[in-house]
């Protein structure tokens, strides 16, 4: 066993201050951060480290990027909130501008990912019963094994993951879990008129980054439009350039009927999170009939806007694709039996850790930190290596070098 890491007392402190006022919902790694620029975060004492995590994906823009940061301060010192009560006057130039960057005819602003998913399953409900003739609470939602879309209880509702579920039930009815990537069982479960959609990610982020055959996605929007049913991509994770597209549908050409973005969609800089679709379902939800407080506020839009711009700007997309190629081929070339495999698309990846001489993914993410770079295990045995899409090709290759050597370290 790898020890703990040495900590400061200043560390040692805020961790013990977490650890005793706030509720033990996490295990993060015993690494207290206090900066962030780019690729590179700081902790409280001065130590520089590659952020391989991204926020789970929020920050694909880099830490505080200094455009989306500026974009931040201007409106706040402007106009933050209105309300929906009210109109403002950043709100329709952010809707024009996301649902033609994106090619739907409207957007609903909310908060997050998870209210992203939650929206469009109230959007594909109310097109099931108002458009598909669906009898009224007989609407079905199919869901993918392995899915995950947040905490809230209509999320966890369709996990298959007990750590999510356990004890939290009793859960919401009309949802129906068949196996990812298999397109027969899919078919089967379309074959019930009450079928009103099917969400999936595109690439299963929580799961363990599983990319799922080529041709999963075409042939799921094949199977959508045969049986009249409602394609909803939770993009919260792999939307946003992550995976070398704009969209990672956009690898298979698919344009879903529900689009949910949030995570990236402000740089990290706070929540935002959009559903896209066309008229003919998002109008089926009138005035009174959903909301939030802070979807679609002042600062949000601005933000999201700049955020956006970015991606494009910085062709975030293409540098994701190519880094990501070049990193996969950096870690497949590492010799070690510790490594089982390693899996990914553009700059969302994942190494498989076998546990060997009692060193599990969890220490191997220590000694990472140890060396300079912040990583997270997941399910015990994985490794997600997730950096801001802004990373350079002699940072990628020092990055895979550090993971190099942190494993060879324990040949
Ligand atoms: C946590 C993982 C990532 C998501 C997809 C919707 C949401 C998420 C595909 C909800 C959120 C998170 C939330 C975070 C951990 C995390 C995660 F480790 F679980 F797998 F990203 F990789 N759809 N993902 O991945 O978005 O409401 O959180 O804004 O601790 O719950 P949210």
């Amino acid at each position: 066993m790898i020890a703990e890491m040495n900590l400061s007392a200043k560390a040692q402190y805020l961790i013990d201050l977490e650890d005793k006022h706030g509720a033990h919902n996490y295990h993060p790694l015993p690494v207290v951060l206090e900066k962030g620029l780019g690729v590179h975060v700081w902790d409280v004492d001065g130590k520089q480290y590659y952020d391989f995590l991204s926020a789970y994906s929020a920050v694909n823009q880099g830490h505080c990027h200094p455009r989306i940061i500026a974009a931040l301060i201007e409106q706040a010192k402007k106009l933050t909130l209105t309300s929906r009560a009210f109109h403002n006057n950043v709100l329709g130039e952010y809707e024009h501008f996301i649902t033609n960057y994106f090619g739907y005819d409207k957007v609903l602003p909310m908060n997050t990912g998870v209210e992203g998913g939650e929206t469009a399953i109230k959007l594909a409900r109310r097109w099931g019963y108002v458009k598909k003739g669906i009898e009224d609470n007989k609407a079905k939602i199919i869901f993918a094994e392995g899915n995950f879309w947040g905490r809230t209880m209509a999320a966890i509702s369709s996990s298959t993951d007990p750590s999510s579920f356990n004890k939290f039930g009793p859960f919401m009815p009309g949802f129906e879990v068949v196996p990812y990537n298999n397109l027969q069982k899919l078919e089967k479960a379309f074959e019930d008129k009450n079928v009103a959609a099917f969400m999936v990610e595109p690439i299963q982020g929580e799961a363990g980054v599983l990319v799922p055959d080529y041709g999963y996605l075409k042939g799921v929007k094949e199977l959508c439009e045969k049986y009249n049913v409602l394609l909803i991509a939770d993009e919260v994770q792999t939307g946003l350039a992550r995976t070398g597209k704009m969209l990672a549908c956009d690898h298979e050409g698919v344009r879903p009927d529900i689009l949910i973005l949030g995570k990236a969609l402000s740089g990290g800089v706070l929540p935002v999170a959009a559903v896209l679709c066309d008229d003919e379902i998002m109008l089926n939800i009138k005035p009174g009939e959903h909301g939030s407080t802070y979807g679609g506020n002042p600062l949000a839009c601005v933000v999201a806007i700049e955020a956006l711009k970015v991606l494009k700007d910085e062709n975030l997309a293409d540098n994701a694709e190519k880094l990501g190629e070049l990193f996969r081929e950096k870690l497949r070339a590492i010799q070690s039996d510790r490594i089982t495999l390693v899996r990914g698309k553009g700059l969302l990846n994942a190494m498989i850790i076998k546990e060997k001489d009692g060193i599990s993914a969890w220490d191997v993410c220590l000694k990472l930190a140890e060396n300079g770079l912040l990583a997270k295990p997941t399910h015990g045995d994985i490794i997600r290596f997730a950096p801001p899409l802004v990373i350079t090709k002699e940072q990628i290759l020092d990055c895979a070098s550090i993971i190099k050597k942190t494993i060879e370290s324990y040949n």
